[in-house]
């Protein structure tokens, strides 16, 4: 399937991806095989639901492909209950492009493990990369954990807000602004645009410097396509100061940290449960704990001993 794929088989990047959504052990084999085999500079777009994310994408699908080059689109579906219409949305958005061969457009459930989908979206990029596509957009439906999941793999992250964001009481405004790598105000064709870019500015302000990129902020109307040759230059400026100086490699290297203490965590709690905690045993010991009938930290210590041999070091 992985040479398949690299081949420009749909099919085959399809039911990788398919794969890697399933998890297991197959998951790891084909991230294991697609990991070093292309790269794609990853964009993530992010912001509240009917923000515009599905309709700039749109619009971003059809400038890249003025330039032929192909481009992988994952769209991101927490499967919550108030944004389940999310998907449809966006593939009655981007339908224009269902016949083009250069574009491939997925969607990606989270099924209610939100974890899992952090972890499987980066691996469902590299797929695509492997696949030979130099761009990939990812967008995600802005509801919290996730998004910052994914920034972090995404080399640029684009976050989308409207005229009115401002007044909004969001908490997670702040986590937005540590994210953005550019702001785009769209449906800049409403009233209080000049506010919402205030207020981003002041934000701006107070916020650390933690690099000395400056995020841009863009003013668009998606559905007219009004700012969108802006966002283009943002998103390949972003890029060109990313190749600057290693600091592609940079950012790639902080992802790598904590991605590979995720891998070994995740590694880790296979080994224990493979070897001394199955489910149902976790289901005893949680109903025997809550009914003080066992102590989780005399039982928790002996588990890993089990799964790992005595060590002084286990000691929880
Ligand atoms: N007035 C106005 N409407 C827009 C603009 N951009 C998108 N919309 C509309 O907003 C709705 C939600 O857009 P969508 O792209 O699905 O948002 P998403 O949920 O962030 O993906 C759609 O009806 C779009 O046509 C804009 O710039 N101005
Ligand atoms: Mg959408």
């Amino acid at each position: 399937l992985v040479d398949a794929a690299s081949a420009g088989d749909r099919t085959a990047v399809a039911r990788l991806i398919s794969l890697i959504e399933r998890g297991g052990d197959p998951a790891r084999e084909v991230a294991r095989l697609t990991y070093s085999m292309g790269d794609a500079y990853t964009i993530g777009m992010t912001g509240a639901p009917g923000a515009g994310k599905s309709t700039l994408t749109d619009r971003l699908i059809t400038e890249v492909r003025a330039t032929a080059q192909p481009l992988g689109v994952l769209a991101i579906d927490p499967s919550s209950p108030f944004t389940g219409g999310a998907i449809l949305g966006d593939r009655v958005r981007m339908q224009g492009h269902a016949l083009d061969e250069g574009v491939f457009i997925r969607s990606m459930a989270t099924r209610g493990h939100l974890g899992g989908l952090a972890l499987a979206t980066p691996e469902a990029v590299r797929v695509l990369a492997a696949a030979g596509m130099p761009i990939v957009i990812i967008e995600t439906v802005g509801v919290g954990q996730v998004e910052v999941e994914v920034a972090r793999a995404a080399d640029s992250t684009v976050v989308v807000v409207n005229p009115g964001w401002g007044d909004s009481i969001q908490a997670n405004k702040a986590g937005l602004l540590e994210i953005a790598d550019i702001f785009v105000i769209n449906k800049a064709d409403r009233d209080g645009v000049d506010r919402v870019e205030q207020e981003i500015r002041a934000m701006q302000s107070l916020a650390a410097h933690h690099a000395e990129w400056i995020p841009s902020i863009i003013r668009t109307v998606a559905n007219t396509g009004e700012g969108l040759p802006e966002l283009i230059d943002a998103i390949s400026a972003m890029e060109k100061w990313l190749a600057d100086q290693g600091r592609f490699e940079a950012r790639r290297k902080a992802y790598w940290r904590e991605r590979i203490l995720e891998m070994m965590r995740h590694a880790l709690m296979r080994q224990i449960r493979r070897h001394s905690l199955t489910d149902a045993e976790l289901d005893h010991l949680a109903t025997e704990v809550a009914g003080r009938k066992q102590d989780p930290y005399r039982t928790v210590p002996k588990l890993v001993e089990s799964a790992f041999g005595p060590n002084e070091q286990h000691r929880t």
